[in-house]
């Protein structure tokens, strides 16, 4: 049986968060699966929505259902007013300087995606260099590597230590003048590491670098300022951020943005078009070819309302409290090891266990109603840095509570009865 959270003495702290009534707004959170109470602890992978995300929607579908920038009917004007009302809502989230430096994007994949393949394959050449990190998502290794066969440049590797920290005097030894591009992850999905991208900006602008941001896991948990980060280029996908699916946002410099080729082409990018010549629309739109996700889009701004109204700096002292609870709970398990212990680490919990293989850890816990992710997590690299096929990972969002952590523990002292 698994000691109780009084038993062990321990104490969770009061951190001023009503976490209790933030949980009332989802009501996913209420249902019950496999006959047991939902205990969600996959938010890295995707968070779930509040109320006014999914009244967001409902209205876009019910009520101006239209397609953007084209009509001149009622329903097409609002959907376009309403449309770029959220890309102004971006803005003030992201703290950019202009509207037009925010292009909606399907998620930080397709973001990447867009910055490899327009800036990427523009302006490198042979013999440049892009630096990533050794914790790096898919997403934000594959792109370049396919820019890199491309373009004749070549990639370079930040290591890690065994705590999952980023090697800032390894980056300097790799920072040179061929170094064009340095793309990080700001908080590890695999890891929970935080980076410290702001110093890790300024260096490679000092070498003359640009350097892009995969913002993907940090949005709902950090507050983010691009001013104030100086990056060239931000990421964020909507579906991480308690919005939908299907949308994000890049955020680009103006003055790189407009220098750089269209990503995709077709309808809505174009001011004219013949068969001779076709001149392309200002920014945002040269981003932004066809029909985009618009009820996406519309129902992202309530997400970002809903980020501002909680305030993600009075979140953040009960997420470090979450995190420092379930981190020592975790570690009564007999045979669990912790993969990613830095020091400046978000509420991601990635682990093994001696007695089973990390798939046989997530059944058991679904079995119980608890969802987690087991896998490698699109981040192969970070695995093989560790030995490891593969991880289970819970981690947090700001709706989760100690019981959920009590639950986990739970459901976690169940696998060692089973396997262990
Ligand atoms: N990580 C996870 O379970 P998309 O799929 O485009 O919304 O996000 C891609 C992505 C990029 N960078 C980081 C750091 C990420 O964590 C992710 C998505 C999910 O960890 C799905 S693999």
């Amino acid at each position: 049986m698994s000691p109780s959270t009084v038993e062990q003495g321990l104490q969770f702290p009061a951190t001023g968060f009503d976490v209790y009534r933030t949980r009332q707004e989802f009501p996913i959170l209420n249902q019950f699966v496999r006959g047991k109470p939902l205990i969600y602890l996959d938010n890295a992978a995707t968070t779930q929505k509040p109320n006014t995300v999914l009244c967001g929607l409902n209205q876009f579908y019910g009520c101006c259902n239209s397609n953007i920038h084209r009509g001149v009917h009622f329903l097409s004007e609002l959907a376009t007013r309403h449309y770029e009302d959220a890309r102004v809502n971006a803005q003030t989230f992201l703290n950019a300087r202009f509207h037009r430096e925010i292009i909606f994007v399907r998620g930080a994949t397709e973001g990447i995606n867009l910055v490899a393949y327009s800036y990427g394959r523009a302006f490198l050449k042979e013999g440049d260099e892009i630096i990533i990190s050794a914790m790096e998502h898919h997403a934000n290794i594959v792109p370049w590597q396919v820019v890199c066969e491309q373009t004749g440049a070549s990639l370079r590797v930040v290591p890690i230590n065994n705590d999952g920290e980023f090697l800032m005097e390894e980056y300097e030894k790799l920072l040179s003048d061929r170094t064009k591009i340095v793309s990080v992850v700001h908080i590890s999905n695999a890891l929970g590491t935080v980076n410290p991208v702001k110093e890790i900006i300024r260096r490679a602008h000092a070498v003359g670098a640009v350097a892009l941001v995969d913002g993907a896991q940090s949005v709902a948990h950090v507050p983010v300022d691009v001013q104030d980060l100086d990056c060239d280029f931000f990421v964020f996908s909507g579906h991480k951020l308690f919005g939908p699916t299907g949308i994000g946002v890049l955020y680009g410099r103006e003055s790189l943005l407009e220098r750089m080729p269209p990503y995709q082409t077709g309808g809505d990018m174009i001011l004219s078009v013949t068969f001779e010549k076709t001149v392309y629309n200002d920014l945002p739109y040269k981003f932004e070819a066809g029909t985009p996700n618009i009820g996406g889009t519309i129902a992202l701004s309530p997400a970002l309302d809903f980020v501002r109204s909680v305030d993600l700096r009075k979140v953040a002292p009960y997420e470090d409290a979450l995190l420092k609870y379930a981190t020592e709970r975790l570690l009564e398990i007999p045979g669990l090891r912790i993969i990613g212990n830095a020091r400046e680490k978000a509420a991601v919990i990635s682990f093994v266990m001696d007695c089973a293989h990390p798939h046989d850890i997530g059944t058991i816990l679904d079995s119980e109603g608890i969802a987690i992710r087991t896998g490698h997590h699109c981040a192969q690299p970070v695995m093989q840095r560790f030995g490891i096929p593969a991880t289970a990972r819970a981690s947090f969002a700001l709706y989760n509570t100690p019981e959920d952590v009590d639950a986990l523990v739970k459901g976690l002292w169940k696998v060692v009865e089973v396997f262990g």
